[in-house]
């Protein structure tokens, strides 16, 4: 969640629950000033639509046509609280329709399927169409947090979901295409940049205490 790597344009995140969209919205009008062909894509999860924050930054982004998608992780619960309990609607995408702007639901564990409607939403916002709403429907296996007990979910859901693992499903439709070595290469890869990375991250010193309140305040 908490990731940023402003060379790659990944602006960060931050903890409180649907604040990231408003400053999506900046960063789209950014985009339109500075007259660049970027696009903002903005992840939050189901329960991030029943903030105030999401309806202001998408219907300002909607009015003003900004190169934005907002892309929602539908994984049907806000930590235990399940989604029907408290969304009026049977699709989060419906909401859309609010803001005049274009509404898609798609497996969210179907990689092609997400690419594709990514695709079009992006190419859209590009374009100068304006945002599009585009919700992925998927699961959270773990708890929200560590140690979470999980009383709200039923055994058969979690097993029903966990069958549903986007990642075997795709590696299986790459190995019928015939891409199966490939497949293991590139994860044989990734796996030995992780290990490399945490063997970096257990070698490497403490940070210096005096730099603790580097980056929170702007020098004067
Ligand atoms: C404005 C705000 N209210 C409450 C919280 C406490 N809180 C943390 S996560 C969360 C719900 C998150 O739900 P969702 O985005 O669907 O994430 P998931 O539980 O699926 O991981 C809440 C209410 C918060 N971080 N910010
Ligand atoms: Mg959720």
């Amino acid at each position: 969640m908490h990731i940023a790597d402003l060379s790659l344009g990944i602006l960060g995140a931050n903890g409180i629950v649907a604040g990231g969209i408003p400053i999506a919205v900046g960063a789209a009008l950014s985009a339109r000033l500075r007259g660049t062909d970027q696009v903002v894509a903005c992840f939050f999860g189901d329960a991030a639509v029943n903030q105030g924050a999401f309806h202001e930054g998408v219907n300002l982004a909607a009015a003003w046509k900004l190169p934005v998608v907002f892309v929602c992780e539908n994984n049907l619960y806000g930590v235990s609280t399940r989604i029907t309990e408290t969304f009026p609607l049977e699709k989060i995408a419906d909401r859309a329709a609010g803001y005049g702007i274009p509404g898609v639901t798609v497996d969210g564990n179907d990689v092609l399927a997400v690419y594709k409607a990514a695709q079009e939403a992006v190419g859209r916002a590009r374009d100068g169409k304006g945002p599009a709403l585009l919700v992925g429907d998927t699961y959270r296996w773990e708890g929200h947090f560590y140690g979470e007990p999980g009383l709200y979910r039923t055994k058969e859901e979690l097993e029903s979901w966990k069958a549903a693992d986007p990642i075997p499903r795709f590696a299986g439709y790459l190995a019928e295409k015939g891409w199966g070595a490939e497949v293991e290469r590139i994860a044989g890869e990734v796996k030995d940049e992780v290990e490399r990375a945490a063997r970096f991250a257990i070698e490497s010193p403490l940070p210096d205490p005096a730099t603790l309140l580097d980056n929170v305040f702007v020098p004067f």
